[in-house]
């Protein structure tokens, strides 16, 4: 095995964490993943060196101790250099194998994966235009991401306002995506590249929200994705085509089987 050319922290399984592992497959380079159940990662030092903490090292007065802020309740041990590195303190944490670089927000690890390779590939396009539109779409589908987390983790509690930002997020970023597989093969060209990548990473994560109807349905509110086969067929054919590619069905094989029935 070639040595690692990132070390990932997080909770697993993470569909963020699966966008650079993805990626790394395509490319045969290697991506240290370091981390546990999400239940879990309260019980460890968040740190380039992360750990599980002994049960005498969780004290409030711990110099790591601090308040979680998104997807985490109740104290966090995060080190000081972790905090350095990775400013907003969030996983998917990723470092350079030597941890003097932090990178944080999983598009931009994914893309770290797709610069570490050097032998020539079209992962982050041809040339430096093909790349800005790559990016174009990593941006779009952050946005994206960032409403399905905020409507997932709320779920049990939702306003209409929430719901409504939901549903206007999802439709425009999907929409985006289907008008680019009008007259291309895949999202942003000719070539698959990390565009697709986070693409089916954040729509399968988003998806979950079939898993999740009831919680909808006690509050009265429909599921946000239903009939978006229908809407939108390149997106989704798109989506299931990736999907079964052995190197996307490795990770989200068994997390998407809810979406066949
Ligand atoms: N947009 C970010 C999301 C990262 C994020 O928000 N992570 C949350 C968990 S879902 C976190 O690490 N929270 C740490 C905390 O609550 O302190 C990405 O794609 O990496």
């Amino acid at each position: 095995m070639s040595s690692p050319v990132l070390r990932v922290f997080s909770y697993l399984p993470n569909p963020r964490v699966w966008k650079a592992l993805i990626a790394a497959d395509y490319l045969g380079v290697t991506v240290e993943v370091i981390g546990d159940k999400p239940k879990n990662l309260g019980n460890w030092l968040w740190d380039f060196d992360a750990r599980e903490l002994q049960a005498e090292e969780k004290t409030s007065d711990s110099p790591h101790a601090r308040v979680s802020r998104r997807g985490f309740s109740g104290a966090l041990y995060k080190t000081d250099a972790f905090m350095l590195a990775q400013p907003y303190g969030t996983v998917p944490a990723a470092f350079s194998p030597d941890g003097t670089v932090g990178i944080f927000e999983s598009n931009s690890i994914l893309r770290a994966v797709a610069r570490s390779a050097e032998a020539e590939h079209s992962l982050y396009g041809r040339n430096s235009l093909e790349a800005s539109r790559v990016d174009s779409f990593l941006d779009a589908t952050l946005v994206f991401g960032r409403e399905a987390q905020v409507y997932l983790l709320g779920i049990d509690a939702l306003s209409q306002e929430l719901h409504q930002r939901m549903a206007g997020a999802f439709e425009f970023y999907v929409q985006g995506v289907e008008n680019a597989l009008t007259n291309h093969e895949f999202v942003a060209g000719d070539e698959l590249t990390i565009a697709d990548i986070a693409f089916v990473c954040d729509v399968s994560q988003f998806l979950r929200e079939r898993l999740l109807s009831s919680a909808l349905e006690a509050q009265s509110l429909s599921m946000v994705s239903r009939g978006a086969d229908q809407v939108f067929p390149r997106t989704f054919a798109h989506l299931f085509s990736l999907i079964e590619k052995p190197q996307f069905h490795k990770y989200l094989g068994d997390y998407t089987k809810h979406l066949k029935g």
